[in-house]
């Protein structure tokens, strides 16, 4: 994938590797918070939008908020095609907001001369023609309470403050072994850097197995933020992870309470809807030639989890 360079698409890929071959995740660019005390973005229904891929894990994660939230008909969305091409992620034909091509039309509509990554999603707000944020851990942080005072926006709360500790304490654990750690396998230029990426991450799935056998959620009877940034993840191991990544000493489907854990939070309220099985194999198998999907497996996320 290429990047931005003082605003000009470079089809070169800069991803950034350590001297180990292990890959490393370059900083979001985009911070800023709606709501914040210096009033900049404020809270209100119409004015910001979104833009996002349905099969990446980030964009993921805003998406699933905005149906959990029911934030439909106050964020407007544009959704690229779920491969990438020679111009990065791209919407196939001018999307309705800007009327960008590419995904990084968006990048330079906000900021001319930008340089970096032209990653999704991106926050963006119509008012000031600027983007908010790009970075899916804040933007989900934003979504789950800037909008509580707006008519219609569902007023349940993934970040409560009695968790906040225990659930920070997860995200910590989980980020890095699991979300990015399935990327680091996938990512890998040394042996050495996959197979230590490979033995954390499955190591950490089966603490978290073992700790779901006897809770029904990360933090106990409560869903938070902790359990949707693992689902996010979660949802797209066996479709694509664990053939593409080669994440392959198991899948999640063999876990005794991992696998029922996935069935119960896909079988949430807002949540299979936002679950899109094509988009999650286009974007790993199909972003480079062959396009060729893979038919399997075939899950059956519907199936009763018995954990309620
Ligand atoms: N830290 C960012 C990462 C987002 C990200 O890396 N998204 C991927 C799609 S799955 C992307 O756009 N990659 C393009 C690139 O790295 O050039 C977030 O969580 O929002």
């Amino acid at each position: 994938m290429g990047m931005l360079i003082d605003g000009r698409w470079s089809a070169q890929d800069q991803r950034i590797a350590s001297g180990t071959g292990a890959f490393v995740r370059p900083e979001s660019s985009f911070r800023s918070f709606i709501g914040a005390a210096d009033g900049v973005y404020a809270a209100q229904a119409g004015r910001y939008h979104l833009f996002a891929n349905a099969g990446c894990p980030w964009a993921y994660r805003a998406l699933l908020y905005r149906s959990l939230k029911q934030l439909e008909p106050l964020l407007s969305i544009s959704l690229t095609q779920p491969a990438a091409g020679a111009q990065g992620w791209t919407f196939g034909e001018p999307e309705a907001l800007l009327g960008a091509l590419h995904m990084h039309h968006v990048y330079t509509a906000g900021q001319a001369d930008f340089t970096g990554r032209v990653t999704v999603p991106v926050l963006w707000c119509k008012q000031t023609q600027s983007i908010v944020n790009n970075e899916s851990a804040d933007i989900i942080r934003m979504l789950n309470s800037a909008f509580d005072d707006c008519a219609g926006v569902s007023e349940v709360n993934f970040y409560p403050k009695d968790l906040v500790g225990q659930i920070d304490a997860w995200n910590a654990k989980i980020y890095p072994a699991v979300n990015n750690g399935v990327y680091r396998c996938g990512f890998a230029q040394s042996q050495t850097a996959y197979d230590e990426a490979f033995d954390l991450l499955f190591s950490t799935l089966d603490d978290i197995d073992e700790h779901l056998g006897s809770n029904r959620f990360l933090c106990g009877e409560r869903v938070t933020e902790a359990d949707w940034r693992l689902f996010s993840t979660l949802i797209r191991f066996d479709l694509a992870y664990h053939g593409q990544f080669r994440c392959n000493r198991n899948m999640i489907r063999d876990y005794p309470n991992l696998w029922p854990y996935t069935r119960d939070l896909y079988q949430y309220p807002g949540v299979a809807a936002t679950v899109d099985v094509e988009a999650i194999k286009g974007i790993y198998y199909g972003s480079r030639e062959p396009r060729i999907l893979p038919k399997g497996p075939v899950l059956d996320f519907a199936q009763p989890s018995g954990r309620a």
